[in-house]
């Protein structure tokens, strides 16, 4: 007993001593981490010194790609014990791109053998190689085979030819068009190794709100000098195609889908691109939407758009990536039915080499939305589900908001069409519309790399857990410091719902400021199509709030499942993260904790407000264990969430006390300023507003 009371006594001591003392040492002493301007993303700063390890390349091979698979185990592979050697290996079970790691024993000892069926497989081994030894797995216990779940992952840019990027936070667009093809600026290739290195395979280039003279010959030129850069790392590049573009390039009169001489323009078009391209993925189209050109103009579907393009494709191999982000002012009944109004009947009419992609939900990248009732309903149709990396609706780059549980939240919902079928199941493709730019750390904040790495790692297995996959990328970016990994963790698990609690609790949606999307606006009512006000979405007044999407309002319910429809038409049996977003209650309705829904919301922007501040204080406790450069600017970066934060917590409850006429609950603070206050912010130079 005594023994065990002095000891706990001087582990108290301890205790005390190291919390005061220690953080003072290792400011002294200055960072313990090596400076790092973020430029190296999870591949880490090369070793001073390389590892001397054996690597062994398959025999007789030219291949570009399994030079730089060698390279990259040369470069980044710390020591393993045992020679690796690479092996090309007629393997079914591999797939075109997947491969295994796994450890041969023989007389002579072990070698650790990375085995695929293409060059790319290799590549991809090398990385995972790296990667698993690289966040402490035992290279001497390997025997994995991995191979993607979906066979096109690809990131989307929206970056105009102007160097400007729409939604990019990252500051101006990676692509010098102006100085392609002739300066091929090595920055490419770090970017399609960084690309390479998580398994996507397929970038589109230019912004789906396009402009024709991206399919002209120059800017076919300087998109050729990319594709070279791309092609060894496995990655195709595709084009934003502008429907219009026969009329603005080739003079027709006409853009019809079903006029020959459109089609027979195209056609030409895509035997241009092959000609200096002969691997070119194809196009991805925005049609008929927010004021694109489309095949609607002319009375024709757009499955007949999409079958014209990918007529013209076909013959090279090339893929039409197709959006269902439609939505008109002509039906006034529910921005979140349009998609699946005017696609769904449609399945089935899309030609092979068409994907039809589908945001991951119904309305807008918000921070959280159901999934899209599209997945599952068009089982004749190939799927692709389109996420945002950059941060829209979530923040920008200087809020912290991992996107990993938002992504897995989608990959993983059940459509409810079939037994055991999930969002990710009925996909042919993947796609993230990028927040890379050309800000030095590529995504203008450490941890929207994470967003990037996440995306892809998901794409390649929609099973893995967020959790684990932060884990993984803490490791690489920070260095493997239990405290670090200890703090950083649940810093990203909490973040993502941080922003959900503060900008739109309990399924709110769409309640942004005009245009740049920076900040509340939930008040906002004057905007000339009436499903581009917040008011629209919310429906709040002084006896309710949400939106009624059940039998007695819009039925979006009926879009889904009857499985998942009949949950979702009952409040009690809605999940409460979705609860307004399907249904119009009374401000005292019933909530399963006990409190009326008005508290419930209050309590949630509360909670918001305080995982910022609890993220601040993790961020704080690391301080000298993460380099100096990184760690201030995220700390910086915190402080502007925190104030914007309880902006968005402040400004909102203002207008819904306006419309309620309710008083805060017992220790809730009341907001700093009249809700006049917020209604009057401005911020014209908010940045990625097109
Ligand atoms: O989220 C909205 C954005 C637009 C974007 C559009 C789309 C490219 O505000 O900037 O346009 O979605 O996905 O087409």
């Amino acid at each position: 007993m005594r023994q065990g009371r002095h000891r706990r006594g001087i582990t108290g001591w301890a205790v005390r001593f190291c919390a005061a003392v220690l953080p003072l040492l290792l400011l002294l002493l200055g960072p313990v981490a090596r400076a790092s301007d973020g430029y190296s993303l999870w591949l880490g700063e090369p070793a001073p010194t390389p590892a001397a390890n054996r690597i062994e390349a398959p025999a007789g091979s030219s291949s570009p790609t399994i030079a730089l698979a060698m390279a990259e185990l040369r470069r980044s592979l710390p020591r393993v014990p045992m020679p690796v050697r690479l092996v090309l290996a007629d393997d079914p079970a591999l797939g075109d791109e997947g491969f295994g790691l796994r450890i041969a024993r023989s007389g002579k000892g072990q070698t650790l053998l990375i085995t695929a069926r293409r060059d790319i497989g290799l590549l991809y081994g090398a990385f995972a190689l790296v990667r698993h030894v690289r966040t402490g797995g035992d290279p001497g216990e390997l025997a994995l085979t991995s191979r993607p779940a979906v066979p096109l992952r690809m990131l989307n840019h929206w970056d105009n030819i102007d160097g400007f990027v729409e939604r990019g936070y990252a500051g101006r667009s990676l692509w010098d068009w102006w100085t392609l093809p002739d300066f091929v600026d090595p920055r490419y290739a770090d970017y399609a190794r960084a690309n390479a290195s998580v398994g996507i395979n397929a970038v589109v280039l230019n912004n789906v709100n396009a402009s024709a003279e991206s399919l002209t010959a120059p800017y076919i030129a300087k998109t050729a000098a990319l594709a070279d850069v791309f092609r060894p790392y496995g990655i195709r590049v595709f084009l934003s195609a502008r429907l219009s573009a026969p009329q603005e390039l080739g003079g027709l009169p006409t853009a019809d889908p079903r006029n020959p001489s459109v089609a027979a323009w195209w056609r030409e078009k895509a035997d241009e691109i092959y000609r200096s391209i002969p691997d070119f993925g194809g196009f991805l189209v925005k049609a008929n939407s927010e004021g694109q050109p489309g095949p609607r103009d002319y009375g024709a579907s757009h499955a007949d758009g999409a079958n014209m393009l990918a007529a013209a494709l076909a013959r090279h191999g090339g893929t039409v990536i197709w959006r269902a982000f439609v939505y008109a002012d002509t039906d006034p009944t529910d921005r979140a039915k349009q998609a699946y109004a005017e696609f769904q009947p449609l399945d089935g009419r899309f030609a092979d080499n068409v994907i039809v992609q589908v945001k991951n939900g119904p309305i807008d990248f918000q921070p959280r939305e159901p999934a899209h009732p599209l997945f599952g309903a068009m089982p004749a149709t190939r799927l692709a589900a389109e996420f945002q990396i950059t941060k829209e609706y979530l923040g920008f780059a200087t809020h912290l908001a991992y996107l990993g549980p938002l992504f897995a939240e989608t990959l993983a919902a059940p459509t409810g069409h079939r037994p055991g079928q999930t969002v990710a199941s009925t996909l042919s493709a993947i796609a993230g519309v990028a927040n890379i730019g050309r800000d030095r750390d590529w995504t203008g904040s450490v941890f929207n790399q994470a967003n990037w790495y996440v995306f892809a790692r998901l794409a390649w297995d929609p099973s893995l857990a967020p959790e684990a996959v932060a884990r993984e990328w803490i490791v690489q970016t920070f260095g493997a410091e239990p405290a670090v990994l200890a703090a950083v963790t649940p810093m990203m698990m909490q973040s993502r719902e941080a922003v959900v609690d503060y900008t739109g609790p309990l399924g709110l949606a769409h309640l942004f400021a005009t245009g740049h999307h920076y900040g509340p606006g939930p008040w906002v009512d004057d905007l000339a199509r009436p499903e581009w006000n917040p008011v629209y979405y919310h429906r709040a007044g002084p006896s309710g709030i949400g939106f009624d999407r059940t039998a007695t309002g819009s039925n979006a319910i009926a879009q889904y499942a009857p499985a998942i429809a009949a949950r979702l038409a009952r409040p009690e049996t809605t999940p409460p993260e979705l609860l307004l977003w399907f249904h119009h209650l009374p401000w005292d309705f019933p909530m399963p904790g006990g409190g009326t829904l008005w508290h419930e919301l209050v309590r949630r922007y509360d909670r918001g407000v305080a995982t910022v501040h609890a993220m601040r204080r993790r961020w704080a406790s690391v301080r000298g264990r993460i380099d100096e450069p990184r760690w201030h600017k995220t700390d910086s970066f915190l402080a502007i969430q925190a104030r914007e934060a309880a902006w968005w917590r402040d400004a909102s409850l203002a207008y819904w006390m306006s419309l309620n006429h309710l008083p805060l609950p017992p220790g809730s603070a009341a907001p700093a300023h009249d809700l006049e206050w917020y209604r009057q912010q401005r911020f014209p130079h908010a940045p990625g507003n097109p």
